[in-house]
């Protein structure tokens, strides 16, 4: 076999090729997205002959793999960080140029696979991509969902949900895997045959494989994204057809298809739909049942898996493969229960994404057990070997008639990690106080990161052309590299510096321009909130201080105000009607800000639609400053906080997540720190008034709650916000009321600082220069020495 890299030739004549042979066109008859299929082609063909001479060496080597298994990777596009990473994305757009073509264009052609809901789908694609740049041999495994996460459009400012269909066109990089498939069952009964447990499902499906290649920054390592589709069995019930029945001819495949059909948006509340459950269990399984395969292709001895295979749970979706792991090894191989579990144990660990109550799985125990009997029992098991190594454990799995997979996953994981330094923390004293006092060795802390790859080099060209004219461009792969920009940053560096803002506001307004016919103020600062819609997340906090400012400014026009761009972008989970409300508050207000001729030089508010990962690449670039202002102790740890720092916009947030880190690193006198600590937070929410005491105190807040809820905004339906203003004068649980004023002074602060543009840009600079511990490399390191035991390959 001829193991030597193949030579490729010019990547013009490759995309030809390609349109011609593999899209089956003619160039003259060619539209945008055949080219586009051409160019991915060519890439494709480069990133395979890495991706044949990675597997071969990780074979070669019987390296131990890393596992990642999560519900969800927010992968966004492929072609233009393909290019990146291969160092072609220059010889692309010359070729694509060359031949009459607008390069931009044909990237942009591609649609964002969105098959996540947010942070946590986005860090296992920022993980993936830190894998193979560092060469450690890895897996991703996760469901192909036919539709990604909704569209979402507005109607009179109200979100609507429209269905995902990044699968209408070919999917380019995908490798379908017909001969790798699992049969996997569903309900049944269990039973004892011969002394053995025998769990006899009655709902069989199959899970089958599509492979998408995961390419390091230069090509040198490419690991594997593996995707589960749900397929029939017995796809077509010929004698029902014979009979006249079509459509119940094919009833079982559409049946068997719902399975991997779609991604369940709710991304911080407790669903408990069966159809979820069958979701965790289907893709965890066919996962478990791939890996076995593939360590015991090459190995005998199951006791020696811990040392060959890593599985990590990105968070408690896929829980159910420490059960389904012990039942192959107990059930099927005839391992002893609690060698059995001592494998698994050794195998698994857990990473925590969460802390807020309404969204820590639990499965109601009748419809677990009549989904998946067998693993009920297991379970049980579990607990009972739990409590015979521990007796004084005060903590079960199963509990009050529900499955808690937190519980779960920490009995049964070697490592627990949180995903910054204080979430960490407040793991130990919260959700998992008793089982730490027993484990105290198993909870570490991983605080997540980005991948600069993705996140500044390709997304932010301006910046990283003159990053890269100042110190070459090692920091794109050694991101700590960044450092070495401080002794750069005289006034003639910092004029560059800025100018790079402006070219990418710029080219955000014209975006924004095309996109909504508005006209926004580049002179501005460009204020942005961009994530999910959540109360913890506070953007109902950042509308009313918009609307104190816009109270203000009417009335003192003349004060020199600095001019703000409000800008805003995050789904709400559909059935989420409280965060719904905020969105049609925000565009409400925006209507009537916008439309104020005594301010609309100096406040502009723009809610942007459909908020996924290319718009987050378009909009981090061209951002002034970072709105990171969650309730201190509910934001795990954010992960767009570090790409605004890492793009140049300084942060105004609480200590929150890893707020708390990004304020250490890049300087206290570079952050806008606000509000209360998250120590403090209970007991201010002890005091009964405690919102009603915030709106006596401060009469811009209560003028700007007046607004709301008179009608200002919504002169048709005065009440249509009363429920927001209801919440805020009195639970408040998020205690947006008792953190306005200080927020209201650290905006301020801002707005001074802003006027000064020298001293602005320097904060804005060092925040890039110090970030670098950010980089998801990092992260990675982090896991592979403290948690996978892994190693690097390069
Ligand atoms: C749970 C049960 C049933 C249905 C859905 C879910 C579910 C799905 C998605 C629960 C949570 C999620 C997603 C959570 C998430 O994105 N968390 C974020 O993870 C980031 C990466 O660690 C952190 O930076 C964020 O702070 C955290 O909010």
């Amino acid at each position: 076999m001829n193991q030597t890299t193949p030579v490729h030739p010019a990547l013009r004549d490759q995309i030809l090729h390609h349109l011609t042979y593999t899209v089956g066109k003619d160039a003259d008859h060619a539209q945008l997205s055949d080219w586009r299929f051409a160019l991915s082609h060519a890439l494709r063909d480069r990133i395979v002959d890495a991706w044949m001479s990675a597997t071969r060496q990780t074979y070669k080597a019987d390296a131990k793999r890393v596992y990642y298994l999560s519900m969800e990777f927010l992968i966004g596009r492929l072609l233009e960080d393909g290019l990146n990473n291969l160092g072609l994305a220059d010889e692309a757009r010359a070729a694509l140029s060359d031949m009459g073509l607008d390069p931009e264009a044909v990237l942009h052609d591609e649609p964002d696979a969105a098959l996540g809901n947010g942070g946590l789908g986005r860090l296992a694609a920022c993980f993936m991509e830190s894998l193979a740049t560092l060469g450690v041999p890895a897996y991703g495994y996760g469901i192909r969902y036919e539709h990604g996460l909704f569209r979402q459009s507005f109607a009179d400012g109200r979100q609507m949900e429209a269905p995902e269909t990044w699968l209408d066109q070919p999917h380019v990089w995908e490798f379908e895997r017909p001969e790798a498939r699992f049969t996997l069952g569903f309900g049944g009964d269990v039973t004892t045959r011969d002394g053995k447990t025998v769990w006899q499902p009655t709902e069989m499906v199959q899970a089958e494989a599509f492979d998408t290649p995961m390419a390091g920054w230069k090509g040198r390592w490419v690991n594997t994204l593996r995707l589960w589709a749900g397929r029939a069995v017995d796809p077509f019930d010929l004698e029902r057809f014979n009979r006249g029945d079509f459509a119940a001819a094919s009833e079982g495949e559409a049946l068997a298809r719902t399975i991997s059909r779609v991604l369940y948006p709710e991304d911080s509340t407790e669903i408990g739909k069966a159809l979820r459950l069958k979701q965790e269990y289907f893709f965890s399984a066919a996962s478990i049942r791939d890996i076995l395969r593939r360590f015991e292709a090459d190995h005998g001895d199951l006791t020696a898996l811990p040392s060959k295979v890593a599985i990590q749970l990105n968070d408690t979706h896929p829980a159910i493969a420490g059960p389904e792991l012990i039942r192959i090894l107990h059930d099927e191989r005839g391992i002893a229960f609690d060698d059995a579990m001592h494998i698994a144990q050794n195998t698994v660990n857990y990473t925590n994404h969460t802390l807020l109550p309404e969204a820590l799985e639990s499965w109601d125990e009748g419809l677990f057990g009549r989904l998946l009997p067998r693993h009920l029992q297991i379970i049980d098991r579990i607990d009972d070997a739990h409590a015979k190594a521990h007796p004084k454990r005060t903590v079960t799995a199963r509990e009050h008639g529900q499955v808690k997979m937190g519980e779960l996953s920490f009995i049964l994981a070697n490592r627990v990690n949180g995903v910054s330094a204080l979430h960490t923390g407040l793991m130990k004293t919260t959700v998992f106080k008793d089982l730490h006092a027993l484990h105290p060795e198993k909870i570490v802390n991983q605080t997540n990161g980005v991948t600069p790859r993705r996140w500044l080099n390709a997304c932010n060209p301006a910046l990283s052309g003159l990053i890269s004219d100042t110190i070459g461009t090692g920091w794109i792969g050694d991101l700590e590299q960044l450092a070495t920009l401080e002794p750069h940053m005289d006034d003639a560096w910092l004029e560059r510096f800025r100018a790079a803002k402006r070219t990418n506001k710029t080219a955000l307004a014209d975006f924004v321009r095309e996109q909504l016919g508005m006209t926004l103020n580049t002179d501005a600062m460009f204020d942005v909130q961009i994530k999910r819609m959540h109360e913890y997340k506070r953007q109902h906090l950042n509308i009313l201080e918009a609307i104190a400012l816009w109270q203000e400014m009417r009335d003192a026009p003349d004060a020199g105000w600095t001019p703000r761009v409000k800008i805003f972008a995050g789904k709400a989970a559909p059935g989420y009607f409280f965060a719904k409300d905020i969105i049609g508050l925000i565009n409400d207000a925006a209507a009537v800000i916008n439309a104020d001729p005594l301010t609309r030089d100096m406040l502009q508010v723009v809610f942007l639609p459909n908020y996924n990962v290319t718009l987050a690449e378009r909009l981090i670039p061209a951002a002034d400053l970072s709105e990171q202002i969650s309730t201190a102790g509910k934001e795990a740890s954010g992960t767009g906080n570090m790409k605004f720092a890492l793009n140049g916009a300084p942060t105004v947030g609480t200590l929150d997540g890893a707020n708390v880190e990004i304020r250490e690193r890049v300087g206290a006198e570079n952050f806008f720190l606000f509000g209360m600590e998250a120590h403090e937070v209970d007991a201010r929410r002890a005091i009964p008034d405690h919102a009603a005491q915030a709106i006596a105190a401060d009469p811009r807040l209560a003028r700007a709650l007046r607004a709301v809820s008179d009608g200002t905004f919504s002169k048709d339906e005065p009440n249509r916000y009363a429920g927001i203003v209801e919440n805020l004068s009195g639970p408040d649980y998020f205690l947006v009321c008792s953190d306005f004023t200080d927020y209201w002074r650290a905006q301020r602060e801002a707005d001074a600082t802003y006027l000064d543009a020298k001293h602005w840009s320097t904060m804005a600079a060092l925040n890039v220069a110090r970030s670098g511990w950010f980089s998801s490399d990092r992260t990675i390191r982090g896991y592979v020495a403290d948690i996978w035991k892994a190693s690097s390959l390069l």
